[in-house]
Formats: structure tokens, C-alpha cells, sequence
């Protein structure tokens, strides 16, 4: 251990960099941090991938932990001076295992996309054939979009919700995997508001012999306070982002059983990334030791409530609701009845404080940039202590924009009402 004095004196390096000079050496990036600061303490994020991380968090994301090169793993390093990030990254490749109960984590991946990139490194060869569920029905770009690396380089068969239920068609599932054999099947959601079989998944795999990759990118929260069904027992791969409901830093890791363990680490390093960011991966091991708190399973179910009660208020409003309702953190409305596109709504929420995204619908005529609906999540309003009454009272907000979309003095008026909602709960 270093001695006392010397500790005491690298003190202020610990602490963010917001907190220690920045607006001295370069105010005009302090200046803009500050104005976001300030519009992310004022209006109401309903993005369902966002959220807010605890100064925690924060601290080690800001921390001198981002000036070390560290590419290989832990006790396998290509740069000397990695004794404190070998410690750093072992605790966060056990607590990723212990929070999610898995047998092998990968906690370098720098984004959701690179987990999947190293995923299908580890598991395929270019040409092979994989599925997954198509963007315009929930899924994610990376899951075989004809523009993104994971279309160009497999051959890619889509799947999609059934057209009158909007639930995911197992059925229609099970029969294009006969049809087509994929190598790999993807179950995961950017979009779906309803809980995924990952065991009928599993069974569909297993059938055609195929791997199954469940990317919980979105639900990893739930998943790890056992509130949504846990695809470990079932899936070859996990991959995961660390910032939407699990609340870490921007990032992400795999899971694997061990037998795979070796192809994945070499699947990220030195298959598809060099250095680790070790600022992010030691605020990603804070982020699973809060994730393994009492107080986090009460805050995913408090996501799941906000989301269910905010859903039943539009119902009763007369909104329709892709697949009826939801089951976890977010849901989608179609705004046709409203007359209204997603692009119009989010442009009008935006004017009154109220951020969104806007979302296609299942089967959507509207074109992707346009869409013909929103997607609202609640997080990030769960993180600073709103309950069923605001998530109501959200919901009422949000319906007054849609109803006034086009009356930007209104719209001045409710900004004002969500402002004030917001500064009696604040952030930090
Ligand atoms: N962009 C993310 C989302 O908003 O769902 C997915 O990566």
C-alpha cells in the first residue's frame, strides 16, 4: 500500500472532473456541461433506454482511471502497471457474475453494439445465417439491419410480432428457423413492452441446433432484480448495456457459460477491441454492487408500476397501445387516432419539456424517420423518486401536448407546470 501522505495528496484526482478545474482550462465545454445539467434537472425524460447514474458512479466514470492502457485481462496484461486495474476488473467481472448468476462475464465491451459484434466474432463466420427481430418491429440495429455490420456480414432472416396480438410469434418463429436453419437466433428488444420466453426461445434453438443469444439490453435491471423472466439458464450468450435500467455508466458486457468463455474473450480483445476503458469498467463494477442492494429490486419494481400505471392512464385517455399494455419498464403508443406522427409528438413534447423517442409501430406505414408512434419509459422519473401520482400526472401532461401539439404558446405554459414537477425531485 502507498503511504498515507502520498494517498492523501492524489485526493482531488479522485474526484470528477466537473468538480476540479474544468472551468478553468476549458470554459466553454464546462459551460455546455452545465446548460445540460441544467436541462436534464428541468424536464421529464421519458426515454426508455436512459436513466440517471448515482455520483458514485459518476466519480469513477470521471476518475484517473481513464489514463491507463490495460489490453489483455486480468493477470494477462500487454502493459506493465496494471496491478490496481487487474483489482478493479476482477470486481467487476464478479459482481457481473454474482448480480446475474452467470459462470463467465466479459465486462470490457465499450457499447451494446460491440457486445453483439464480439458475440457473433465468437459464435459465426461471415455468411453464416442468423435471426433476429427486425427493427421496425422492436428489435435493434444490430440484429441483422441491412445497414449495419451485422447485415452486411451474415445472412440475416427476420422475425417479428404477430400482426393482430403485437406479441412475439413463436410459432411463426419456430417456422422460419425449420425453414431457414440460422446459426444463431437473437432474442431481444429495443421495442417490446412484453415479457420475452427466453425457454421457448431455447427450445426453438435447440431444435433447428442453433445458438441462442438473448440481448437483455434493455431489461438487464428487471433480469437482475428477478423481476423479468432470466435468460441465463438458457442462453449460449448474454449481451448487455450497462446505462438503461441497470443504472450504471455508458457500456456494456457479455455473459457466456464457461465452455464459451475463452471464444468470447477473444471475440472482444483481440477480436474486435484494444484497450479497455477502465474508468468505465470500475463505475460498471459500483453499478453491479448497488445493483445487488435491497433498495434496487424495490426501484425496478417501482419502473415496472410507473410504466403500468402511465400505460392504464393513456388507455383511459383512449390511446391504443402496441401489444396492449406493458410488463416492463416502457410501452408504445400509436398515434394514428391522434392524427398525429411520432416526429410531430416528439418535436411538440420537446417544446414543453417532456423528452421522448419517437418509435415505429409494428407494420408501421409511416416512413422509420417519421414513425407513426412514441415510446415512453420510465427509468429515469422512477431514479428521482416519482411514484404511480406523478407517473400519472405524466401522463396527463403528455396527453395535453398531443391535444396542443400545434399551440406553441400553450406548450410555454405546460413547460412551466413540468419544471416544477421536475425541481421537486431533483436528480443530484
Ligand atoms: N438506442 C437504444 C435505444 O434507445 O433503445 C438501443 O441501443
Amino acid at each position: 500500500m502507498p503511504n498515507k501522505q502520498l494517498l492523501s495528496r492524489t485526493k482531488p484526482l479522485l474526484q470528477t472532473s466537473l468538480d476540479y478545474d474544468l472551468a478553468h482550462v476549458d470554459p466553454t465545454i464546462s459551460d455546455i456541461i452545465q446548460h445540460e445539467a441544467l436541462r436534464q434537472e428541468i424536464t421529464i425524460n421519458l426515454i426508455a433506454s436512459e436513466n440517471y447514474v448515482s455520483r458514485a458512479v459518476l466519480e469513477a466514470t470521471g476518475s484517473i482511471m481513464t489514463n491507463k492502457y490495460a489490453e489483455g485481462y486480468p493477470g494477462k496484461r500487454y502493459y506493465a502497471g496494471c496491478s490496481w486495474i487487474d483489482q478493479i476488473e476482477t470486481l467487476a467481472i464478479n459482481r457481473c457474475k454474482e448480480v446475474f448468476g452467470a459462470e463467465h462475464a466479459n465486462v470490457q465491451p465499450h457499447a451494446g453494439s460491440q457486445a453483439n459484434m464480439a458475440a457473433y466474432l465468437a459464435l459465426l463466420n461471415p455468411g453464416d445465417t442468423i435471426m433476429g427481430m427486425s427493427l421496425s418491429e422492436g428489435g435493434h440495429l444490430t440484429h441483422g439491419h441491412a445497414v449495419n455490420f451485422s447485415g452486411k456480414l451474415y445472412s440475416v432472416i427476420h422475425y417479428g410480432v404477430h400482426p393482430e396480438t403485437e406479441l412475439l410469434n413463436y410459432d411463426e418463429i419456430e417456422r422460419l428457423a425449420h425453414q431457414h436453419k440460422p446459426k444463431l437466433i437473437i432474442a431481444g428488444a429495443s421495442a417490446y413492452s412484453r415479457i420475452i420466453d427466453f425457454a421457448r426461445f431455447a427450445q426453438i434453438a435447440q431444435r433447428v441446433g442453433a445458438y441462442l443469444l438473448a440481448d437483455i439490453a434493455h431489461i438487464a435491471g428487471l433480469v437482475a432484480a428477478k423481476l423479468h423472466p432470466d435468460p441465463v439458464p438458457y442462453a449460449d450468450v448474454i449481451t448487455s448495456t450497462t446505462h438503461k435500467t441497470l443504472r450504471g455508466p455508458r457500456g456494456a458486457f457479455l455473459l457466456s457459460k464457461n465452455i464459451l468463455a475463452e471464444r468470447i474473450d477473444r471475440a472482444i480483445m483481440p477480436g474486435s477491441q484494444g484497450g479497455p476503458f477502465m474508468h468505465t469498467i470500475a463505475a460498471k463494477a459500483v453499478a453491479f454492487k448497488l445493483a445487488q442492494e435491497p433498495s434496487f429490486v424495490t426501484y425496478q419494481q417501482h419502473v415496472i408500476d410507473n410504466a403500468q400505471i402511465m400505460a392504464k392512464t393513456f388507455n383511459d385517455l383512449g390511446y391504443r397501445l402496441v401489444a396492449g399494455g406493458t410488463d416492463n419498464h416502457l410501452f408504445i403508443i400509436d398515434l394514428r387516432s391522434k392524427h398525429l406522427t411520432g416526429l410531430q409528438a416528439q418535436s411538440a413534447l420537446e417544446k414543453a419539456g417532456i423528452t421522448v423517442s419517437r418509435s415505429t409501430i409494428p407494420f408501421d406505414p409511416a416512413k422509420p424517420w417519421i414513425t407513426s408512434g412514441i415510446r415512453l419509459g420510465t427509468p429515469s422519473i422512477t431514479t428521482r423518486g416519482m411514484t404511480r401520482t406523478e407517473a400519472t400526472e405524466i401522463a396527463h401532461l403528455v396527453d395535453e401536448v398531443l391535444s396542443y401539439h400545434d399551440n406553441d404558446q400553450h406548450l410555454q405554459r405546460i413547460k412551466q407546470r413540468v419544471e416544477a414537477l421536475c425541481l421537486k425531485f431533483p436528480i443530484y
